[in-house]
């Protein structure tokens, strides 16, 4: 027996622009997780700062929060048995060239040239990363 979990997922910009939101939405429902909170909004330095405090100092810092800000993101939070896991395993590998087949980023994205990895989604890589994001993107609801 597992606790239910809650994921923060993210709609990248470059997924809400292509406007492939619905069915990243659509792939979440059909793995049978439930959709807590949807909704689209403007990241802000601040929001990206607090999300991405692991990455600052690494090389792709600043174009990654330059290509956040380039668009409304759809911040969701997801729920279910094992969902964390269970979403980084429908999103693929970071880098969607090689992403597998089947998963969003295998099946939907690819490399455009650009200074940064554009791959559509984020989902939490840990129950404490999940806390700490759903507090980040939607401090009404908590964990
Ligand atoms: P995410 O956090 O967005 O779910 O993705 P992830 O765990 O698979 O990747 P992570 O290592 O946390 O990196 C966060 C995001 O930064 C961009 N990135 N670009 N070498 C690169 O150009 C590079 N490395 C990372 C990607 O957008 C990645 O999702
Ligand atoms: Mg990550």
């Amino acid at each position: 027996m597992t606790d239910v979990q809650r994921s923060l997922v993210l709609v990248k910009p470059d997924g809400v622009r292509r406007g492939l939101s619905g069915e990243i939405l659509r792939r979440i429902e059909a793995k049978g997780y439930t959709l807590v909170a949807v909704e689209l909004r403007d990241a802000t330095p601040e929001i990206l700062a607090a999300h991405y405090a692991e990455h600052e100092g690494k090389p792709f810092y600043a174009p990654l929060v330059e290509f956040m800000l380039s668009g409304p993101v759809l911040a969701v939070v997801v729920e279910g048995h094992r969902c964390i896991e269970g979403f980084r395993s429908l999103a693929g590998a970071t880098d969607p060239t090689v992403a597998a087949p089947g998963t969003i980023r295998g099946d939907l994205g690819r490399d455009w040239g650009l200074a940064v990895q554009q791959n559509l989604v984020h989902g939490s890589d840990s129950p404490e990363s999940a806390e700490r994001e759903i507090g980040i993107w939607f401090a009404d609801l908590g964990a």
